[in-house]
């Protein structure tokens, strides 16, 4: 056993009476009451999710094992020569909630690379799609295509696997599918945008290095791609695509199944599609207004003929947020020392200080403020990676390394299958008093 799965065991196997407890002593404590306005209003704000992995409070935003953004990438060990941690020291301290030793790094990196060999049948299926599918229908496919491969499934037929240890198995799916999703987003890119050039991987570079470099992209973008797989990783449990990993999983489907789904939810306009609309948005602006930086009236407009046109402000608003979310403070802390004369930056900026003060006066939304999507495609596009069809795939290989660690420990913990009650407009009616 690998020393990360044994102390994961460990670590699961300790934490587990505590749940227990929870559930057989205090498992009448209410933590919440529902009212109308949430049933029908998308469950917004009910808690009946848990989850120790992050944490999003809606005035500071994120935490990642109780670290902010900030104390993430000071410090998780970073790559010698870069500005930002391992992805895989990063995936470790997901799980484990540990600082990863520089050992720690080594192992995981070991792990993936030996994983890392996509089946030839996935390649053969992702040449065999219509060339217009979307990058993310290529993506979530090839995902699903591995579910033959799955260990979980394997153990489980076998009829011997304890429900305490549906984990491991878990964990094993995991990693086989984490290694191979950076060589398949870039093995989509190079087929769908490069002619089919396909640029081999290479077993001595880590996760983020080895990405770029099968994309075709040089230096600094092995550090974007780094910062752009932990920023993206994981927001609590509630959000579309974390949610329905784990809605999928708790059916006891595999990681195939429920990653795919996952990333299903995750190519949403108003979820993750949103960092494409970004730049569908401004060149939309670009190509009205030419090479040169909007005034505050020309940029003020284009928001408000948008909203007219009856579309919401792409990267604008949060269902949980209510501040600027410090994943778009991060990417701008980034651009302001990367790329601050970029035009495209310019125009993110300029929004940031156009859009909240339209959205509140609009008094539809209830947070005016930026999230991650308004900041991330920019920096996409300055590194030359300008397909943005193409941004959603980056953040769903992101969002898999907080939704596989996130099903790993619903199995350790012996989390039931998901099943929410609903009720019918009568009875809403009913229990609001306006019953005919
Ligand atoms: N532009 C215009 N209108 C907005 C916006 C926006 N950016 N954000 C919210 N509203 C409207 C919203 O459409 C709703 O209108 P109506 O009552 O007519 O249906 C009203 O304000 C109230 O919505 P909220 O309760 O503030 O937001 P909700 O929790 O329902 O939705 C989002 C959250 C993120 C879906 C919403 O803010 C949005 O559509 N934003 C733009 C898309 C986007 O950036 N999505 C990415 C989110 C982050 N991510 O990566 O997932
Ligand atoms: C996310 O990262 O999942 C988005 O910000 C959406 C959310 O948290 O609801």
């Amino acid at each position: 056993m690998s020393e990360l799965k044994e102390k994961l065991r460990k670590k699961i196997e300790e934490w587990r009476p505590r749940t227990a407890r929870l559930i057989k002593e205090f498992g009448n404590v209410k933590v919440d009451e529902v009212d109308i306005g949430q049933v029908i209003g998308g469950a917004r704000d009910i808690k009946s999710l848990v989850t120790d992995i992050s944490y999003l409070d809606p005035f500071e935003g994120i935490r990642f094992r109780g670290l902010t953004i900030p104390e993430v990438m000071e410090k998780l060990p970073k790559v010698p020569g870069g500005e930002m941690p391992f992805v895989e020291g990063f995936y470790f301290f997901l799980l484990t909630g540990e600082i990863p030793t520089q050992d720690d790094i080594k192992e995981v990196t070991m792990e993936f690379s030996r994983r890392k060999i996509v089946p030839t049948y996935v390649f053969d299926i992702l040449k065999a799609m219509p060339h217009d599918s979307h990058p993310m229908v290529m993506f979530s496919t090839a995902i699903l295509s591995m579910q033959r491969e799955s260990v979980f499934v394997r153990d489980y037929n076998s009829g011997i696997l304890k429900k305490n240890d549906y984990w491991n198995p878990t964990y094993e799916d995991g990693l086989n599918l984490l290694a191979k999703l950076p060589e398949i987003a870039a093995f989509i890119y190079r087929i769908k945008y490069k002619g089919g050039k396909i640029i081999e991987s290479d077993p001595k570079l880590d996760f983020g290095a080895n990405f770029a470099h099968m994309m075709g992209i040089p230096k600094p973008y092995d550090d974007v791609a780094r910062m752009y797989f932990i920023l993206h990783s994981d927001h609590e449990s509630g959000n579309v695509s974390a949610h329905t990993g784990h809605l999928v999983a708790s059916a006891l489907s595999d990681i195939y199944y429920s990653i795919s789904a996952m990333t299903n939810g995750l190519a949403g306009p108003l979820h993750g599609l949103a960092n494409q609309e970004v730049l569908r948005w401004l060149h939309e602006l670009h190509i009205k207004l030419g090479e040169k930086v909007p005034t505050e009236e020309e940029m003020k407009n284009f928001v408000l003929e948008t909203l007219k046109s009856g579309q919401v402000i792409p990267g604008f608003g949060h269902a949980v947020l209510r501040k600027t979310d410090p994943r778009y403070m991060a990417q701008r802390e980034f651009c302001l020392k990367h790329l601050p004369n970029d035009l495209l930056f310019k125009y993110v900026d300029l929004l940031f200080k156009i859009v909240p003060p339209i959205l509140l006066e609009q008094g539809k939304a209830k947070n005016p403020w930026p999230n991650v999507d308004a900041q991330s495609g920019v920096i996409q596009w300055y590194y030359g990676l300008k397909e943005y069809d193409f941004y959603t795939v980056l953040f769903a290989v992101g969002r898999s390394l907080g939704v596989v660690a996130n099903i790993i420990w619903d199995r350790g913990l012996g989390y039931p299958l998901e099943r929410p009650k609903s009720v019918t407009t009568e009875m809403l009616e009913e229990a609001a008093g306006i019953k005919k």
